[in-house]
């Protein structure tokens, strides 16, 4: 569980918040899923929207609540939150109806969102790749320096290593671009992991039986933005695709992966390229 500590937060203003507060982006997948675990959840909660494509995520004001510079966030009752799936295990135990985790499933719920967490930097990977227009690094080497010399730099009290592996990570995009080599690799971790996805949906509806689970809220997300860049969900994993379109019918759901319009106009041009020059991501990782 990542909940940052006082000497963590510089933005003092957020320890006097009171109720729900989430910090968040449309467009950010891990924002996604907390949005549409409260949706399903018929929590009340205020919205603050971060701009995460203008930077502002790495501006003082954020970077003294999240030390990482990444959202989504969740502020409640004047205590701060950090990390996707640790917000659901945090806001689940507090509010546990409608249940979302299956009894006796909280250690595999933890280790499979682990999973999927740590495929967070692939997913944006080919998110970079297929879906993002940029001229230039994504992130200016100013930016990047002054990401990393704002904000406490600790998390939970200790000095915290992720703001390295996220510099790291832009920094080596700036450097090396994405290769087909490295797009290759992400996408077929996420063929890997779709085809077990497959097999659990062989045996039940959901991914862990027949209720909705956490897991299912977070690879939800995770296969639209994949779909979206062009991952070939419906021809390689069927009943993934059916799942997904199962879940899509559902308004908390739907309404959460609705695209703001620069956004989809972005995403649109890039791929309308790669169909022109034949380097979309079905031929660039050979799916
Ligand atoms: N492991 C983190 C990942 C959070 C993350 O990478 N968030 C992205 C949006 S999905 C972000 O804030 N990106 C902004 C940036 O890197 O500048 C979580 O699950 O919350």
């Amino acid at each position: 569980m990542v909940q940052l500590i006082d000497s963590d937060i510089q933005t003092r203003e957020v320890l006097d918040w009171k109720g729900l507060h989430l910090l968040h982006n449309p467009a950010s997948t891990c924002s996604k899923k907390t949005r549409i675990f409260l949706n399903l959840k018929g929590m009340n909660w205020e919205s603050h929207i971060v701009d995460i494509l203008g930077g502002e995520n790495y501006g003082e004001w954020f970077l003294g609540i999240n030390p990482r510079g990444l959202v989504p966030v969740l502020v409640d009752d004047g205590v701060v939150h950090i990390e996707s799936n640790d917000i659901l295990i945090y806001l689940e135990n507090k509010f546990p109806e409608p249940s979302l985790i299956p009894a006796g499933d909280e250690a595999a719920v933890k280790l499979l969102l682990k999973h999927e967490d740590d495929l967070h930097l692939d997913l944006r990977t080919l998110i970079f790749r297929f879906l993002v227009v940029h001229e230039g690094p994504p992130k200016a080497p100013e930016v990047l320096e002054q990401y990393r010399n704002t904000g406490s730099g600790t998390v939970a009290g200790k000095q915290d290593l992720e703001k390295s592996v996220q510099i790291n990570f832009w920094e080596t995009v700036a450097r090396d671009g994405i290769t087909d080599q490295v797009a290759r690799s992400s996408a077929l971790k996420f063929k890997d992991a779709l085809t077990e996805l497959e097999q659990r949906l062989d045996k039940s509806s959901y991914l862990l039986g027949e209720t909705l689970s956490l897991l299912d809220i977070a690879w939800f997300t995770y296969t639209d933005i994949l779909t979206l860049a062009g991952y070939p969900v419906a021809t390689l994993h069927p009943r993934v695709n059916q799942w997904f379109k199962k879940l899509s019918e559902r308004p908390e759901f739907a309404k959460e992966v609705q695209l703001p319009e620069p956004v989809a106009a972005m995403f649109a041009a890039s791929l309308s390229k790669q169909q022109e020059t034949g380097t979309t991501m079905r031929q660039v990782a050979g799916l």
